[in-house]
């Protein structure tokens, strides 16, 4: 079908949250909904509050601005605006529009009556965000340990958090999340380049069909995953990747205080050595 006539069919009323008919419109090529409307609106004071954040404060080098948590002695309670208040607002900014756009995805999947498959993977990065700002730093009881709004700041944040437990890389999840996300890429470009291959022929050339995509993988290693199938595993590495990471986090320091490298005196400890 033809774009104009396809969205002709589908800019239909219905499939909304919220709002009913209210918000039930198209801005352009956009579709609004009640989540567009609190997109922007959070979206936009979230922005605008950085913006006066990075004002008052010392630089306007965009490596440098950055807009730290409260100090440890603020706990979980709320922290003058300049003594991380700011940080604390724009965090609910951040929270409250991702969320939204995560319920726009889903009026828009109603609409078209498709699966919900983009707003649920959408919604591992939200948790893999939330574990950072919220969820760790409530069960360590300090909204302190969030991580600074800034381009080297949270670099400088993931070192030393990392550092803080000798040797990040020994912990056995975040070996597992970084499985997850090399698996990721090898799939990925296996996809990519596969369909390449099959799709985008030189000039004059046919394109291949999918039973080209299955022979080649047949005859190189006697398997193939199948078109649809490689879909399934690609979101399934990739959500695995995204929510390994967040419970990488959040398990160091409220589950584990000590070194990474120690945790693994079990597998010494095991009296089979002995
Ligand atoms: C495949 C297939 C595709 C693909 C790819 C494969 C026709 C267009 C990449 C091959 C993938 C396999 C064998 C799985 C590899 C496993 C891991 C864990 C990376 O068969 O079907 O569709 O794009």
């Amino acid at each position: 079908m033809a774009l104009l006539s396809f969205e002709r069919k589908y800019r239909v009323r219905g499939g909304t949250l919220i709002g009913g008919d209210l918000f039930d419109f198209w801005v352009g090529p956009f579709y609004v909904g009640f989540f567009g409307v609190t997109t922007a609106i959070f979206a936009s004071l979230g922005t605008a509050l950085i913006l006066y954040s990075a004002a008052i404060g010392p630089t306007w080098n965009p490596w440098l601005i950055s807009i730290a948590p409260p100090d440890l002695k603020y706990g979980l309670g709320a922290a003058p605006l300049r003594e991380g208040g700011f940080w604390q607002v724009i965090t609910v900014c951040a929270i409250v529009s991702f969320v939204s756009w995560a319920l726009r995805e889903v009026e828009i999947c109603r609409k078209l009556g498709m699966g919900y498959h983009v707003p649920i993977a959408f919604s591992f990065a939200i948790f893999a965000y939330i574990s950072l700002v919220v969820i760790r730093p409530v069960l360590l009881g300090a909204w302190h340990f969030g991580f600074p709004y800034g381009i080297f700041s949270h670099l400088d944040w993931v070192s030393n958090t990392g550092y803080q437990y000798l040797h990040f890389h020994y912990n056995p999840v975040h070996m597992l999340a970084v499985s997850f996300f090399f698996t990721t890429i090898l799939a990925l470009a296996l996809h990519g380049s596969l369909v390449l291959s099959a799709v985008n022929p030189p000039k004059g050339e046919e394109v291949k069909t999918p039973e080209y995509e299955d022979t080649f993988f047949r005859d190189l290693i006697g398997y193939s995953i199948g078109t649809l199938g490689i879909h399934r595993l690609g979101l399934l590495l990739a959500l695995n990747a995204g929510f390994w990471s967040a419970i990488c986090i959040i398990i160091s320091g409220p589950l584990w205080t000590r070194g990474w490298p120690e945790w693994w005196n079990w597998w010494l400890n095991l009296p089979i050595w002995s």
